[in-house]
């Protein structure tokens, strides 16, 4: 069978498609590879099927050029990847224009929203045959043997008879290492690593790829679908798995990897193995990973500093401990100093922090406390955006109950929390909060932290024109425009017909299943813990 797999991309996400080619002759963009179409290739084409990726960040190929590929090349099944709230309109209009240049090929959607929203998504896109539910691996396996009669297909979410079907789930795979690595290979584009910032902030030149060698996160934060998605579990490729990608991509000659773990710092033998491994194969690709800064691992960091990683980054999130907790982070401000300092002194080059403002119940004073903390810990590089509210989170279920969306009516919409919720402070408090914080920041870091500022301005201006890093710096304080952006605006404008209503119905999110996924992330964390014990006995 041939198989067609598109990542769509929200346009905001990707920038500077870079005017350079690579050495091997592929465009360069700024960002990260499409690692779910990736993930899902190498799959299909074990199977024995002809795969063709596209990525819409790549200038090369736009929706007019996909859809001249459809019609030359008559795939029987093309599934659409994307990753957010922000992405479903473009995959739905591109999922149109493909039923409109052919009426036989089947149509799948996949990925996190897709999945937290498969009954809605189907009803309010008929030109959809299938929504697939989860971990795509197997699943698309199932569904290239049985596209005919999908009924027995775990996972899927389909039309029979002109009412949409959820079938069950399918039990969450605990064994990652089954499957081949990502086919990075076929995807005739090459890119360079940057911070995810919606401003260019280039951290190498070098060859760069993502890789995800866990699933999940165990933790309850309020704003977070991540337990959701998974069902509050945690799975992990093996250590050995994961060293012999890392070889497989120094032979293909990347130079940075970043993963897009949910939390890696999770089991200490796992990572110390890891890092064992990355210096007896004598892989010198640098990398970098996220986690929770309440993590037992950072003993470890130093070991990680001598395997190349070059980047850490924590969820912060607040330097106020009551917006920790409002959000249920389930860490201290103790925790995040250590954590910084910790990763500072073992010798990690990047510590990034995640914060967030206008959260529910925060003040202007805590968002001063937030910036004045930031300033204050060894961070090199971080990022404040406003808080979001997505369908799946405790948070929504919170905003249902207290009528401030509608679960029917606002599902795919993109919302920050400040322009719905009273207990937040108003848009324009949080812009000039966030823009004097910014300067407080700014002035604390270079009289503090000189050597610091400096070294990384060094690193960018290795390889950023001056003009785009003076944009970085003063980017914050160009103050945002009022009124929504062009992401909301496009999220809001999706029609959605009278079918919607009793999808909606349908797939309400219960809050029995988001207190049975807290229940199973409890679990799940004394699950890893008595395995570590169990472990250090050994
Ligand atoms: C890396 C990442 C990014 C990267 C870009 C990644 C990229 N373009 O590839 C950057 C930093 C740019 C980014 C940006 C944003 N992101 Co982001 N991101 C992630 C992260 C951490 C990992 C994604 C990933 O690579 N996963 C690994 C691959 C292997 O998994 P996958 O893509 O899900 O694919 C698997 C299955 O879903 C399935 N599958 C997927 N597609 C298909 C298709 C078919 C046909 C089938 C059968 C199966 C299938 O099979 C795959 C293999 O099992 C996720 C968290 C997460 N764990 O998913 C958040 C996440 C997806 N991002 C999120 C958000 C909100 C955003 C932003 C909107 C943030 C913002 N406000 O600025 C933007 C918008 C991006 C966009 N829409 O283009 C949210 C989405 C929430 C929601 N409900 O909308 C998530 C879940 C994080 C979170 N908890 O909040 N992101
Ligand atoms: S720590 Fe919280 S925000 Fe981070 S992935 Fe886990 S649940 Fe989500």
């Amino acid at each position: 069978m041939r198989i067609f797999l598109i990542h769509v991309r929200d346009p905001q996400f990707y920038a500077l498609p870079a005017a350079t080619r690579a050495a091997n002759g592929n465009v360069r963009v700024m960002g990260f590879p499409p690692i779910g179409i990736m993930s899902l290739s190498s799959v299909v084409k074990r199977a024995g099927h002809e795969c063709v990726m596209f990525d819409q960040a790549n200038p090369a190929t736009p929706n007019d050029v996909i859809l001249e590929e459809v019609r030359r090349q008559r795939p029987d099944l093309i599934g659409l990847s994307f990753l957010s709230t922000t992405s479903y309109p473009y995959a739905k209009i591109l999922a149109r224009q493909i039923r409109a240049a052919d009426d036989k090929v089947k149509l799948a959607f996949g990925g996190v929203f897709a999945t937290l929203n498969a009954m809605l998504v189907k009803a309010q896109c008929p030109e959809i045959d299938f929504v697939c539910r989860g971990d795509g691996e197997q699943l698309i396996l199932d569904l290239i043997e049985r596209m005919e009669d999908p009924s027995s297909i775990l996972g899927l979410t389909w039309m029979k008879d002109g009412k949409p079907v959820n079938n069950p789930n399918r039990v969450l795979e605990r064994d990652l290492d089954q499957w081949p690595f990502p086919d990075r290979e076929s995807l005739k584009l090459d890119f360079i690593e940057s911070m995810p910032l919606d401003v260019p902030a280039v951290l190498s030149m070098d060859r760069f790829t993502t890789m995800q060698t866990s699933r999940g996160c165990p933790w309850p934060c309020s704003f977070c679908d991540i337990p959701i998605f998974n069902e509050g579990k945690w799975r992990s490729r093996s250590a050995e798995h994961v060293v012999a990608e890392f070889k497989e991509l120094q032979a293909q000659g990347y130079g940075a990897v970043y993963f897009v773990d949910d939390h890696f710092l999770l089991k200490p033998k796992r990572i110390e193995a890891i890092c064992e491994g990355i210096n007896r194969e004598k892989v010198t690709i640098e990398w970098g990973c996220e986690g929770r800064v309440d993590s037992v691992a950072q003993h470890l960091f130093p070991a990680m500093a001598k395997a190349h990683c070059r980047t850490i980054m924590f969820g912060v999130e607040s330097g106020s401990q009551k917006v920790l907790d409002r959000l249920n982070k389930e860490q201290t401000l103790a925790e995040i100093e250590s954590a910084v300092t910790n990763a500072k002194n073992a010798g990690i080059e990047i510590v990034h922090g995640f914060f967030v403002v206008g959260t529910p119940d925060e003040t202007e004073e805590d968002i001063r406390s937030t910036f004045d903390f930031a300033a204050r810990l060894r961070l090199d590089t971080f990022a404040f955006n406003r808080l979001c509210v997505y369908r799946g989170t405790p948070l929504w279920q919170e905003y249902v109950k207290r009528g401030l969306v509608n679960d029917a009516t606002d599902w795919y919409k993109y919302f920050k929390c400040s322009e719905i919720d009273p207990t937040c402070l108003k848009g324009d408090v949080i812009n000039r909060e966030r823009t004097a914080g910014f300067r407080r920041l700014f002035r604390y870091k270079l009289r503090h932290y000189p050597v610091q500022t400096a070294r990384l301005l060094r690193r960018f201006m290795r390889f950023m024109k001056l003009r785009d890093i003076v944009y970085l710096i003063v980017k914050p304080f160009l103050g945002a425009k009022s009124g929504p952006t062009k992401n909301e605006v496009i999220s809001r404008a999706v029609e959605h017909g009278a079918l919607k209503d009793s999808a909606a119905e349908l797939t309400r999110v219960a809050d029995d299943l988001l207190a049975e996924v807290a229940s199973q992330s409890r679990a799940e964390r004394r699950r890893i813990e008595e395995e570590a014990r169990r472990s250090q006995g050994a």
